[in-house]
């Protein structure tokens, strides 16, 4: 059967990443498609009728929607390269407990540091810290959160790495000064060409957010 991948997505999502990441990792050839969120695309109303957000996977005509529903998509589809969820039950449920902590805590805060001002960023800016903190907690001495190779947890929380630098900017804060290993993590995340080519740049990810705080009146 041919295989026929397509991905709506937009550039600076770290939800969009994920799937970069996943896609590339597996090897996957795919058409990208680039979506203007202030004016969706027909293609992605109707295949994302729901939520109608980026990312969404089109595989031979069917659309897949939410990153981390896609990814696991994704590692179940293409199943003769290495996996990326791990294959032992608990390990998996651990993986992805913790792709839900950073849907759930990290993205919160994360939005609120650059969102928000005074009390309500401070706090935004403890929440994203302290969760980071947690994450670096169960990543151990393991060079990935995987173990030995890259997985499906060091691929949920990635794509939040090219806003780092914004978020230290409008934050006036150092992840690394705050976790150090979790910036050697994703340093050595990036050494792999599937992350470098999939995230974006974190300086256009911190001109976009500027332009989007003046829009709020944040600036
Ligand atoms: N839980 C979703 C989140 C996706 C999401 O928030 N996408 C944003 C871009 S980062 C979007 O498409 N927003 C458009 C909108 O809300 O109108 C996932 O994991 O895929
Ligand atoms: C996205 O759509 C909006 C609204 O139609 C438009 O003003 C803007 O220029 C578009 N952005 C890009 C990058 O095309
Ligand atoms: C930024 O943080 C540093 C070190 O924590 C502090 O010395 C400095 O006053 C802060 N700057 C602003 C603008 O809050």
């Amino acid at each position: 059967m041919a295989n026929e991948v397509i991905l709506l997505d937009f550039w600076l999502s770290m939800f969009g990443m994920r799937v970069r990441v996943a896609l590339a990792e597996k090897g996957i050839k795919y058409e990208y498609k680039e979506e203007n969120l202030s004016n969706k695309s027909p293609l992605l109303l109707q295949m994302n009728p729901i939520h109608k957000k980026i990312p969404v996977l089109i595989h031979n005509g069917k659309p897949i929607s939410e990153s981390l529903t896609i990814v696991q998509y994704i590692d179940e589809v293409w199943n003769d390269k290495a996996p990326l969820l791990p294959s032992d039950p608990y390990q998996r449920a651990q993986a992805r407990f913790w792709a839900d902590f950073i849907d759930k805590k990290v993205y919160d805060a994360w939005r609120k540091v650059w969102t928000t001002k005074g009390e309500e960023k401070e706090a935004g800016k403890k929440e994203f810290l302290d969760a980071l903190k947690l994450l670096e907690t169960e990543l151990g001495d393991k060079p990935y959160f995987g173990g030995d190779s890259l997985g499906f947890l060091d691929i949920a929380l990635v794509g939040f790495y090219p806003w780092f630098y914004a978020l230290e900017t409008f934050g006036n804060f150092s992840v690394e000064a705050e976790c150090p290993k979790l910036i050697e993590w994703a340093k050595s995340c990036k050494e792999k060409e599937s992350v470098s080519k999939s995230l974006a740049d974190e300086k256009k990810v911190y001109e976009f957010a500027t332009e989007r705080r003046k829009k709020i009146g944040i600036e």
